[in-house]
């Protein structure tokens, strides 16, 4: 990289990570509520025991250090801190992750702590609805005061809500994350008070004067015309303002795109807002836009002929995609042009580029991309080695792309892979593993949950020592 202050990091989430999850003062979340209600994830799996890094952590920052990663991006658990989502502290889990952070320090490595990765306090959830209350701003801007006052002078990177498009969607139109809801309405309610919680707690944050940065995290997947009819295009447009413009534009610019508003006034869907929303959402322009990034997404209209629906079934814990209104505007169907993973999402280098260029073009903001990787099945050899070569190439292509969009202009901070470790995938249980570190364990069983290092644990290492990839 020609910037030398770029940060090569690696990332995770607490609920994917931690396990100790009804022990040590932690209250409940609406995920081990979630995943304990039979078929809601991939053979049940669940976070109860996870990685065991609540135990484990010492050892796996250890492993960290020995790679030379620059960076740990982690979450901190809502419930762990605050069982209840408000009020009572729980000293052993604030403890806990001072206790991370220390011991990432004492290695040189840059904390980046991501405030809520999903694992929203489950008595919000019965309390008010979480999301779908606007008390939700106050309860996670009063958590957000205890992060940043016990943690705010050793982190100087925070990330406040995890992909809000992904837990929203997700949660409230396709039925897949909790509460399971499919109900446009409900959507852009609960996303409206997520957006001024994102708000608030940034202007809190800024309001200490703690010198560090702050921002979300995007899941960003380019849109991209399946082919040149227009009406393809008109489609393409349609999805960025309502599944892009429609989260990014309120981060930067603290209004929503007018043509998403439009769409959905036409649906008879309205935005709950206000007095007050919209000052308070200009006054809290983020220091960074992290991006989240997997893949592109091939886009056209549901009126043209050609393209083929992407097959869903392949996502297995998904099986059918839920019918929404979007479905009226424009569909995803699949890019011949591109390889998929082993869950059938395009593995697209060049849309890394794209993304980060376009980003660039309509926010003129820093990008700290806070996660990116390949989900695949990797096999334990015998003498415990794991060759996953693929993972290599796939992150090597994705370096490339991001020093491409350096060269045309975008200001890019550091990269996340996601992951550092193997560990639970949400819908997808074990078996779909990200990490550098194999951790050995599946849906059956924890087995001894131990540490081994992957050939593209090697491979980071030398590109973090060079700072780049060496010239081929
Ligand atoms: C992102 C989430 C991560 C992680 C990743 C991989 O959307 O922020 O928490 O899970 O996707 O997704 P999956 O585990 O579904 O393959």
């Amino acid at each position: 990289m020609k910037n030398k202050d770029f940060i090569w990091g690696s990332a995770s989430a607490a609920y994917q990570i931690e396990g100790a999850a009804f022990t040590y003062g932690k209250g409940k979340s609406i995920w081990d509520e979630y995943s304990s209600v039979s078929g809601n994830t991939f053979k049940n799996t669940t976070g109860e025991v996870a990685i065991d890094f609540y135990h484990r952590y010492e050892e796996d920052i250890k492993l960290m250090a020995e790679m030379g990663l620059e960076a740990y991006r982690f979450s901190v658990s809502w419930p762990r801190i605050l069982p209840k989502g408000y009020g009572e502290v729980n000293k052993e889990g604030v403890e806990f992750y001072h206790k991370v952070i220390d011991e990432l320090l004492k290695y040189n490595i840059e904390p980046i702590l991501t405030i809520y990765h999903w694992d929203l306090p489950q008595h919000l959830q019965d309390l008010y609805g979480g999301f779908e209350s606007r008390e939700i701003v106050n309860h996670f801007n009063e958590y957000c005061k205890v992060l940043f006052e016990e943690y705010g002078s050793k982190v100087k990177y925070f990330v406040t809500l995890n992909e809000q498009n992904i837990f929203t969607t997700l949660g409230y139109l396709l039925k897949l994350h909790p509460p399971k809801v499919c109900d446009m309405q409900r959507f852009v309610n609960a996303n409206h008070y997520a957006n001024l919680a994102n708000a608030m707690a940034i202007k809190t944050y800024k309001e200490m004067n703690l010198g560090g940065m702050i921002g979300p995290s995007f899941a960003y997947s380019p849109k991209y015309a399946f082919s040149n009819n227009p009406i393809d295009v008109i489609a393409m447009e349609d999805a960025q303002e309502l599944t892009d413009f429609f989260w990014l534009d309120v981060y930067v610019y603290g209004k929503y795109p007018k043509s998403a508003l439009a769409i959905l006034e036409k649906e008879g869907i309205s935005v709950p807002f206000m007095e007050g929303d919209l000052e308070l959402l200009e006054s809290a322009r983020p220091d960074f836009m992290g991006l989240n990034y997997y893949q592109s997404m091939s886009i056209k209209s549901p009126h043209s002929s050609g393209g083929e629906d992407v097959d869903f079934s392949k996502n297995s814990a998904i099986g059918k995609k839920e019918e929404t209104l979007y479905d009226k505007y424009f569909i995803q169907v699949t890019n011949n042009y591109l390889d998929v993973t082993d869950w059938n999402w395009t593995i697209d280098p060049m849309g890394l580029d794209v993304s980060l260029r376009r980003i660039n073009s309509r926010y003129n903001i820093p990008v700290l991309i806070t996660e990116n990787g390949l989900g695949a099945f990797d096999k334990l050899n015998s003498d415990n080695t794991i060759n996953d070569s693929y993972r290599i190439t796939y992150l090597k292509e994705h370096i490339k792309a991001i020093e491409n969009a350096m060269e045309h202009g975008v200001c890019v901070l550091g990269y996340c892979t996601w992951s550092f470790q193997d560990l639970f995938s949400w819908l997808n249980g074990y078996q779909k593993r990200y990490g550098f570190v194999y951790v050995d364990r599946d849906e059956e069983s924890e087995k001894e949950l131990k540490r081994y290092k992957k050939d593209s644990f090697y491979w980071y290492k030398e590109v973090i020592s060079n700072n780049g990839l060496k010239d081929e």
